[in-house]
């Protein structure tokens, strides 16, 4: 399994603009310690996670299991927190799952909760887009897009995410370049505490990256790269200040 693990890695060093989701994971294993708590939900953004994200230790990743409840993340944050109230909790969400609980961060403006939002975000419901395109060649009421208030590298984004955050009380960063993602990182971290409020880093990602996936565990499809040997040692864990 060890020798599994480092070899026939997934490729995550993407420079690409628009950012590849595989990125934004590359950023968070190198950019968070492993006293993090991690919080997600369901979608291809938490498929991601789970493919790419390191993990140390028992109850540091929080997933909301099988039943998927879009939008778990934003109130499943301010349980963490009020647990664990000197751990830094850190939730990875979807742009439509956002959308079904924001409301959440008005109440955790309320209560003066703090946390980390990570936003994977492609304007679609990929989790539904890409079985949708692979099994049956169509695109139906999966893209969230239009003119308007938010534009990415690919156009326009719809929701403008980081105004949202703003008119609960709260604060957002949008980032589009892979570069500016572990400066955002670290401005949410003491945005976050200073205020004490939820922080929203917002990544545009490219709208169309289809993640690893098969009917069973022999018969993955691979959509994207996978490295002959490991880029790093498997286990190495970040220091942050
Ligand atoms: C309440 C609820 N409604 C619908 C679904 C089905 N569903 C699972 S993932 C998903 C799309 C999620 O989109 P997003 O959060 O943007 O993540 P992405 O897949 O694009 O990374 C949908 C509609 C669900 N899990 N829960
Ligand atoms: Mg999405």
């Amino acid at each position: 399994m060890d020798e599994l693990r480092s070899t026939l890695l997934r490729k995550m060093d993407f420079d690409n603009v628009p950012v590849k989701p595989q990125r934004v994971f590359k950023e968070i294993n190198e950019f968070f310690d492993e006293e993090t708590i991690f919080v997600t939900a369901i979608g291809l953004y938490q498929i991601f996670s789970g493919q790419f994200q390191k993990t140390y230790k028992p109850r540091h990743y929080l997933c909301c299991g099988q039943a998927g409840p879009l939008g778990w993340e934003v109130p499943a944050c301010i349980g963490a927190k009020l647990g664990r109230p000197d751990d830094l909790i850190v939730g990875v969400v979807g742009d439509y799952s956002f959308q079904f609980l924001e409301e959440e961060i008005a109440v955790a403006v309320q209560y003066k909760v703090p946390y980390v939002l990570i936003m994977v975000n492609n304007a679609y419901a990929s989790l539904i887009r890409q079985p949708e395109a692979k099994q049956y060649d169509m695109n139906f009421a999966v893209d969230f897009s239009y003119e308007g208030p938010s534009e990415g590298p690919e156009g326009p984004m719809g929701v403008d995410f980081v105004t949202f955050m703003e008119s609960q009380g709260a604060l957002g960063r949008r980032v589009t370049r892979p570069e500016e993602i572990k400066e955002a990182f670290q401005w949410a971290i003491e945005a976050s505490e200073e205020k004490g409020v939820p922080v929203l880093v917002e990544v545009i990602v490219e709208r169309e990256t289809d993640a690893a996936m098969g009917l069973s565990i022999d018969a993955i499809n691979e959509f994207e790269p996978v490295e002959d040997e490991a880029p790093e040692p498997s286990g190495s864990i970040p220091e942050r200040d």
